[in-house]
């Protein structure tokens, strides 16, 4: 009998563990995070976990003239749905013009038909951060025909109206002044100092054409303020104003984003044509000009300091103006863009630096850019969060020792942005 009850208690004891075991295996979780339950009247979070894992919470921005995306499923009647171009409203939400006067403006950009693919990044990058919403024209230019593929591609990509120019021959070739065989020793002389494109013609043609004709070729004539735009360039930030309109109401001839010193070798007698050059035309001279910017010796010598022309916005009609071309005139006839290796860049910025005043110069801080192998980032985080930048602002060339910017800054009076310190060498 006691052998019988004992049986029992096993039996109790083992039904009461199994119980228990299905309990615990019934009852086990993991441990887990906590999702925030978002209280809509009050906009704040409850959570009971670090900060660092709660979602960041952000405005949802939309453009002024579109509609918030609806929510409800399915066709509401009036948003059709556009999945090929030709479905109505195919472009209607991708291209909302911004409002706003547009300027007498276009994009301008010299290339080969071999960099097709090259400009189009750069197109690319500046219709979505910018030409989408203002649809300006686009001017191309080559020494040779454009063939179909480049003007097929080109045109697909540009918002506005594009144009394309054979540039006529006496633009870019030897003019008759020009020693051929003093040309030609410079080149194979440069070619064995390994100074970069020191050996090449066309890279002469190319830097005196940017010099003195692009801004009256024939297409470009019908226009009063360009963008110079290169291939495999990159903007790195929303542009939300129209810069042709800054330039325009601001009274801005010429502008920047980068600048540096040029490599000396290729520009040796330079400065001596430009004093030259001021010598006979003193009158050229703008009063409040940015001489500082361009010497430390008061125009004694060039600290070889330049704009970086590769990005440029600029005013057409400066550059037709008898100042600017009596300039270029001058140094064509000393023979420097074939016996050196002068390039645009000084030209254009020794140009800007002498015959316009400081405040028709400006700096584009906001237009975050790269072209091989500087960037423009803007300094402040404010700015770069504000116009949703990639670029790493510890890129930023700016405020580098091998940089010009902060030069320009004390000559035109302006204040350095906040955190520029930390972006030093
Ligand atoms: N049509 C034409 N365009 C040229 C020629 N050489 C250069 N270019 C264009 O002139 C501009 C400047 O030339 P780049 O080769 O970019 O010169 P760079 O910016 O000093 O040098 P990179 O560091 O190589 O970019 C670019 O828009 C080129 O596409 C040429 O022989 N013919
Ligand atoms: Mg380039």
């Amino acid at each position: 009998m006691i052998a019988g009850n004992a049986r029992y208690v096993r039996y109790i004891i083992i039904a009461v563990f199994t119980l228990a075991v299905f309990y615990c295996i019934a009852n086990f979780q993991y441990d887990t995070v906590t999702i925030p339950t978002h209280t809509p009247q009050t906009g704040k979070t409850e959570d009971s976990t670090p900060q660092s894992q709660q979602p960041i919470q952000k405005p949802k921005i939309f453009d002024a003239t579109t509609s918030p995306p609806k929510k409800q499923a399915g066709n509401d009647g009036k948003s059709p749905l556009a999945v090929t171009p030709a479905d109505p409203d195919w472009d209607a939400t991708l291209v909302s013009p911004a409002p706003g006067p547009r300027m007498n403006a276009t994009f301008v950009t010299l290339a080969r038909n071999s960099d097709v693919w090259d400009i189009a990044r750069s197109i690319r990058q500046v219709e979505d951060r910018f030409n989408r919403r203002y649809n300006y024209d686009w001017v191309f230019l080559n020494d040779k025909p454009f063939d179909e593929t480049f003007k097929k591609v080109t045109t697909s990509l540009v918002s506005g109206q594009t144009h394309y120019g054979e540039i006529a021959e006496e633009h870019w070739s030897f003019p008759e002044w020009i020693d051929q065989a003093k040309a030609k020793k410079v080149r194979e002389d440069m070619a064995e100092r390994k100074i970069i494109y020191g050996d090449s013609v066309s890279y002469r043609h190319m830097c005196r054409f940017e010099s003195g004709f692009f801004f009256r070729q024939p297409l470009m004539m019908n226009y009063e303020y360009y963008w110079r735009v290169e291939p495999s360039v990159e903007l790195f930030c929303d542009i939300h104003y129209d810069p042709f309109r800054v330039m325009h109401e601001g009274g801005k001839k010429y502008s920047f984003v980068l600048s540096l010193y040029e490599y000396a070798e290729t520009i040796k007698t330079l400065w001596d044509s430009t004093k030259k050059f001021i010598k006979n035309h003193p009158e050229h001279l703008a009063a409040d000009n940015a001489m500082g910017f361009l010497s430390d010796d008061g125009g004694d010598t060039y600290n070889n300091c330049h704009f970086w022309s590769n990005f440029e916005v600029g005013n057409l009609n400066w550059l037709r103006s008898k100042a600017y071309t009596d300039f270029f005139e001058s140094l064509d006839r000393d023979g420097g863009f074939f016996y050196e290796r002068w390039g645009d860049a000084p030209v254009h910025s020794i140009a800007a630096g002498l015959m316009l005043n400081k405040s028709e110069i400006h700096f584009f801080d906001d237009i975050g850019y790269w072209h091989v192998p500087f960037t423009h980032c803007p300094t402040s985080e404010k700015t770069r969060s504000a116009l949703r930048c990639h670029c790493n602002p510890s890129d930023n060339f700016d405020w580098k020792g091998y940089s010009c910017t902060s030069r320009f800054f004390d000559v035109a009076g302006l204040t350095r942005p906040e955190g520029w310190e930390s972006q030093k060498d």
